[in-house]
């Protein structure tokens, strides 16, 4: 059982072997994340001092202008992940393709690759408002020693073993699972150390808050415009509480603890919805699944989905199951 203010270290320690087949590897995969989670939060809470806040004069693969700040966190990642030798493979949203790691064709046995999200909410940088990192962990499906391959990336979401996200907010916080429940961490940054503040972490049931971007209403399909008017209706349990942040890792972990449902779909503007299924959605399907809550993009289970493209677009709903289950009601009177 985990134990409040427990550091983060020895939370990996006692429960390693909640780590299905992991050697250490993964502990230490998690170790290195906390520790290029601890950069980027020191160069986001400094952005307003230094001139990182900004464009970076270029555009992903996405056509996002990329922030400053975005490239430093997908370097920081990719630099810690690489350094420590223990993935064989990284995706980023910020990388047209994925990256092989050098030697895992030959000189080590690594066996997990690792896809990203180094700062999601980017767009919020400029204006001080909390945005994240999102990760996801997967066993390798080729050969151990040999190159990756993108089949080893393009895996349903319920082959994860382990996803977590950090969010930058008033405070800084790692969350993850491993398939045995979510926990939440709290960095103190006198200290450097992470500490278990959120223990066992479990979305309510329902809630009365939902979070989608209404700006978009006139092109939302017919049941997201009729799911939108239910949680607006004067009822015993309504209306609900509109709350967008434009960051999802943000909208996601409020919901996490208040309960609340956060809605991206597809529209006219968007015929796959924004939110990528492989770094974005896949491992805040996973950590709200474990927490007891629900993810689909309107009608099927978002871990169920067989990628095919590096950063194809999902719907996405995500949140408390009653909450999901009630949109998904709407969404199924008409059936796309
Ligand atoms: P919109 C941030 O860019 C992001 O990927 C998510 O974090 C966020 O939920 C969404 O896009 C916001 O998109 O179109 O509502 O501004």
């Amino acid at each position: 059982m985990p134990k409040r203010n427990q550091t983060l270290g020895e939370f990996i320690i006692e429960n390693q072997a909640d780590f299905a087949y992991s050697s250490g590897e993964l502990s230490r995969l998690i170790n290195s994340l906390r520790l290029a989670a601890k950069v980027v939060n020191h160069e986001v809470n400094k952005a307003g001092l230094v001139d990182i806040i900004g464009g970076y004069g270029e555009t992903n693969i996405q056509g996002e202008d990329q922030q400053k700040l975005d490239v430093m966190a997908n370097e920081t990642f990719i630099q810690t992940l690489t350094n420590r030798e223990i993935v064989c493979g990284i995706a980023s949203e910020e990388n047209d393709d994925f990256i092989t790691i050098a030697g895992c064709d030959r000189d080590h046995q690594n066996k997990y690759v690792v896809l990203i999200d180094p700062l999601d909410g980017s767009s919020n940088i400029d204006v001080n408002v909390s945005v994240g990192t999102i990760f996801s962990i997967y066993r390798r499906v080729s050969p151990i020693g040999t190159p990756v391959t993108k089949d080893d990336f393009l895996q349903a979401g319920n082959n994860q073993v382990a996803a977590g996200y950090i969010i930058y907010g008033t405070s800084t916080m790692l969350v993850y699972t491993t398939g045995n429940g979510v926990n939440g961490f709290t960095l103190n940054p006198a200290l450097g150390s992470w500490y278990l503040s959120h223990p066992d972490m479990k979305i309510p049931t329902t809630g009365k808050i939902y979070s989608i971007n209404e700006g978009n209403y006139v092109h939302f399909p017919q049941g997201v415009k009729d799911y939108i008017k239910y949680c607006q209706e004067e009822k015993e349990d309504r209306p609900y509480t509109s709350r967008y942040i434009g960051s999802m890792v943000s909208d996601i972990h409020r919901n996490m603890i208040k309960g609340g449902i956060f809605i991206y779909p597809k529209s006219s503007k968007a015929t796959n919805g924004k939110l990528r299924l492989l770094y974005e959605c896949n491992p805040m399907a996973f950590i709200v699944e474990q927490a007891g809550g629900k993810a689909t993009d309107g009608f099927k289970r978002i871990l169920e989905i067989k990628p095919e493209e590096l950063h194809q677009r999902v719907p996405f709903f995500c949140g408390s199951t009653r909450m999901v289950e009630k949109a998904e009601e709407f969404m199924a009177q008409y059936g796309d």
